[in-house]
């Protein structure tokens, strides 16, 4: 590395651990940042050093801004990867790295911001010629104008907090009567969740597939994409299974997404590894949904196909070098599936479920890849996220590949707390899931013996 001399990684969890292996390939020397209740965290342990930032509330830890910019200064660290989660889209977080001379491994801290904000993402694209749903220019500016705009694009509606996203600040509105109610309590949830009351209105896509495209692009306007991932399978806005190809797409459908999806990266000169997230209606018209600026938890299935190494990618990119690859050089090969292995109970509502890990069997095998921070006589503290693994199967098609993850899921063992690998098991031996023929209602649906 010519820049990049040693790397923070500003996060926990499998994805730190993820972070560290691509620095140990690329021979970066790694800062591990931990909570008091992460120090006996794999990461700490496999990073070369390793600072303790605080308590373990986040917001007294791995998101405490000061805290990690002290620890990358006496570290000697001149480059922070945020993972995902926490720090990653905080484009305030960004700029201070920017101003105080350390790489932030993501895009430029401008793009953040304006893909932050839900509906300047939407006029970005707009401008790009890349389809968005039916809906207001921008932010609605008073209640005439959205009852202008819904006379337009008629019933159902929804109406979105713009600087919120990920499902979080969502209202659906199905008629007139509802309209005025849902319009104030949109507007004062998105000034309390967000402190930012504007928001925005979208015709509702009744029950869409929800397929994101991953890309990577440098610093001096090359873009690639490496193909498609379907993210319909989840629950609550939390994915559980992720694939890639998706199999509602043909290949004529797929092109004209991929394309779109370089074309809005290209609008706003994207240079970091990022998604296009796009949402899918019944007769496969697709439409612009968000653009995450960070490494996803499900970038995973892209490696697998493409036998690229995208976390390593993200770092050379902020390392300043270009993207020697084309578009023709990205070979995606086969059917790759993840599914999220969560300490939670399914049977009392999917509560987390922290605790000891007594005994692990993780399972093996061709064509199997795991990536954890969880061992035996690991205790899962209870501050953060439920997801402990990801287990990602690769197969030639489809069918092999679901074949391979019942084999894994059935090696799978945890004892001492509570998973969801019965349920994913469940999940994928549905006719729904078997005939590739789910959308991102299906688990409500499932849970409510509607299928
Ligand atoms: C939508 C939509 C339908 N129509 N937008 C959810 C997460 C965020 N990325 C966007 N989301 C949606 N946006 C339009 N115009 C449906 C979803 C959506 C959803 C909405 C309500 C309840 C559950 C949902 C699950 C997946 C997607």
């Amino acid at each position: 590395m010519t820049k990049i001399k040693k790397v923070l990684i500003a996060n926990r969890g499998e994805i730190a651990l993820r972070v560290i292996r691509s620095c140990k390939d690329l021979k970066i020397p790694t800062v591990a940042v931990f909570s008091t209740a992460d120090k006996n965290s794999p990461h700490v342990a496999f990073s070369n050093e390793a600072i303790c930032i605080g308590p373990p509330a986040s917001k007294s830890s791995y998101l405490k801004i000061p805290s990690i910019i002290t620890a990358a200064e006496i570290s000697g660290a001149n480059a922070i990867h945020p993972g995902y989660g926490f720090l990653a889209e905080n484009a305030e977080f960004a700029k201070i790295c920017e101003e105080s001379n350390i790489i932030f491994i993501g895009p430029s801290s401008s793009i953040i911001g304006l893909m932050g904000n839900k509906s300047e993402a939407r006029k970005t694209m707009t401008r790009a010629g890349v389809p968005v749903v039916p809906g207001s220019k921008g932010n609605i500016d008073s209640f005439e104008d959205l009852k202008k705009i819904v006379k337009k694009i008629r019933y159902p509606i929804i109406i979105k907090a713009s600087s919120g996203g990920g499902g979080k600040g969502m209202r659906i509105v199905r008629n007139d009567a509802e309209l005025k109610n849902n319009f104030e309590m949109a507007k004062s949830e998105s000034q309390n969740a967000f402190n930012d009351a504007s928001v925005y209105v979208e015709k509702y896509i009744e029950k869409p597939h929800h397929i994101e495209v991953q890309l990577l692009g440098d610093n001096y306007g090359n873009i690639v994409h490496i193909g498609e991932r379907d993210c319909s399978m989840q629950r609550r806005h939390q994915k559980i299974v992720e694939e890639s190809p998706s199999p509602i797409l043909d290949d004529e459908k797929r092109k004209a997404i991929l394309e779109m999806a370089v074309k809005g990266a290209r609008e706003v000169k994207y240079n970091s590894a990022g998604t296009m997230e796009f949402i899918v209606d019944k007769d496969l018209n697709f439409y612009f949904m968000e653009m995450n600026t960070r490494i996803q938890v499900e970038h995973t299935v892209s490696e697998m196909r493409s036998e690229m190494d995208l976390i390593a990618k993200q770092i050379r990119i902020a390392n300043g070098e270009k993207l020697k690859m084309k578009q023709k050089d990205i070979n995606l090969r086969g059917h790759a599936i993840e599914v999220r292995i969560n300490a939670e109970n399914p049977s009392q509502g999917f509560m987390p479920s922290p605790g000891k890990i007594k005994k692990l069997n993780l399972p093996g095998g061709f064509g199997i890849r795991i990536d954890t921070f969880v061992h035996a006589g690991y205790e899962i503290p209870p501050h953060y996220d439920s997801m402990i693994a990801k287990l990602i199967v690769y197969g030639e098609t489809r069918y092999l590949a679901i074949n391979r993850l019942n084999r894994a899921l059935d090696e799978f063992y945890i004892d001492g707390i509570n998973t969801n690998i019965s349920f994913l098991k469940e999940l994928i031996n549905t006719p729904a899931f078997l005939q590739g023929n789910y959308n991102t209602h299906f688990v409500e649906d499932f849970l409510s013996g509607k299928n």
